[in-house]
């Protein structure tokens, strides 16, 4: 390790240990958490089982930034290059349509073995995996509707999907020796006002239960369903509410997904974890950055996702919570924007992880607001970086901007002779 990053670091720490925060632990704790990549930000959300079809479900990825990965193998040799400059050993967030097959399968029939080469890579990573149904850019949900869609064959498509997709999720627990969250997320909705606003979200509820209807070992897989507020072409009515899935949620004991972009603009998802919390064995969240809309920006060190962190850390809610990541921006190099919003991610779990929660907790108790404020705002300047730069140095990723040099060679070497090799 450089002297440089070492020294920061002893000097740090010292300052730290003035308020009781032990770096050493907080750098361990910090190692145990797992983040989901999202496998669908290195190639805008197409997948590999129906490559020619339209991105839909209302949800979209704008830029031409060349060396989009276009197979499994280029996806996951993208996704290496990106964990080798995150500290840390997390999970792949896989959605269906990446299943790695030569067979042409359908939706309803994805098995497992179509998966087997994910699973394969994994082990050998030392990586987890999630899963999610892909219930959008396919012709039975064209017409904007799923595991809701009047049409009870479409419906039972989407049905037998959603099942397959579960037990897909299982083997990925079972084999990993790590729990596996699939989670449910619909684009089901109208783009203008509807009549009936009930009959659809009967539906979905009763295609959910057959949907969860077999049980599986939590110890291996958890469900997870997901709501929104509006999409392109659902502006007037999302069928997966936030309401219709905290009250599916609660009943029927699956974990709720929290993503930071579903909601009104000024609507933060930080304020929901406390309340939430209570009521749930766990959440998982879609950690997102919504511009103006459902945007799905890479995560930056802003003011939510700190907020975000806080609240995880400050009511320990980090053993209960998955955190997931959901952004796709075709803007930039695909690879770089893992590396940002992930190293982000945990960053802002460790700035969260450096303040002295008990000592705030104790001055809000003892009304001393003006201590709260102060303290909170001079905590605001504490050299968080040199304690991520060592944990960086220890986990044996880039330290610093060193990162950036390394994706330039890695796009001049790989993610540009892909597009070569089209033309
Ligand atoms: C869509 C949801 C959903 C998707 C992914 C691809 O609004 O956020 O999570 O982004 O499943
Ligand atoms: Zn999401």
């Amino acid at each position: 390790m450089e002297n440089q990053v070492k020294q920061a670091y002893e000097a740090a720490k010292s300052l730290y240990a003035q308020h009781g925060i032990d770096t050493d632990e907080v750098l361990k704790k910090l190692a145990e958490i797992k983040v989901s990549v999202h496998c669908w930000q290195g190639d805008d959300v197409k997948g590999f089982l129906n490559k020619d079809g339209e991105l839909t479900g209302g949800i979209s990825v704008t830029g031409q930034y060349p060396g989009a990965a276009t197979t499994p193998a280029e996806l996951r040799a993208d996704l290496e290059q990106a964990f080798s400059m995150i500290p840390g050993k997390h999970k792949v967030n896989l959605h269906a349509i990446y299943a790695d097959t030569d067979e042409q399968v359908e939706l309803d029939r994805i098995e497992p073995k179509h998966y087997e080469n994910w699973v394969k890579w994994a082990k050998e990573q030392g990586l987890g995996l999630d899963f999610n149904p892909t219930c959008f850019s396919h012709e039975k949900s064209s017409d904007g509707f799923t595991l809701s869609h009047p049409d009870p064959e479409i419906r039972k498509f989407w049905i037998d999907h959603c099942k397959a997709s579960r037990r897909i999720g299982a083997y990925f627990g079972e084999q990993l020796g790590q729990t596996c969250v699939t989670n449910v997320w619909v684009p089901d909705g109208f783009k203008d006002n509807p009549i009936d606003r009930m009959t659809p979200r009967k539906r979905l509820k009763d295609s959910l239960d057959e949907v969860f209807a077999e049980k599986l070992d939590p110890k291996y897989h958890l469900d997870a369903v997901e709501s929104k507020l509006f999409g392109l072409g659902s502006e007037a009515y999302v069928v997966g509410s936030h309401e219709f899935y905290m009250g599916y949620g609660l009943q029927n004991d699956t974990l709720i997904c929290l993503d930071a972009g579903h909601f009104h603009p000024t609507e933060v998802i930080s304020n929901k974890l406390s309340s939430l919390a209570l009521f749930t064995s766990g959440i998982l969240l879609h950690v997102s950055r919504p511009m103006r809309w459902d945007s799905d920006h890479v995560v930056i060190m802003d003011d939510e996702l700190l907020e975000i962190a806080r609240e995880l850390v400050r009511h320990d809610l980090l053993p209960t919570t998955h955190i997931g990541l959901d952004f796709f921006d075709g803007s930039i190099n695909r690879v770089a924007a893992w590396v940002v919003g992930t190293r982000n991610t945990i960053k802002a779990l460790l700035r969260a992880m450096l303040e002295p929660v008990d000592a705030l907790k104790s001055a809000e108790l003892a009304k001393d607001y003006t201590l709260r404020l102060a303290l909170t705002e001079e905590f605001k300047s504490y050299p968080f970086g040199a304690i991520w730069d060592y944990y960086c140095a220890q986990q044996q990723v880039p330290v610093r901007e060193q990162w950036i040099a390394e994706i330039k060679t890695y796009e001049q070497e790989v993610l540009l002779q892909r597009d070569k090799s089209f033309v």
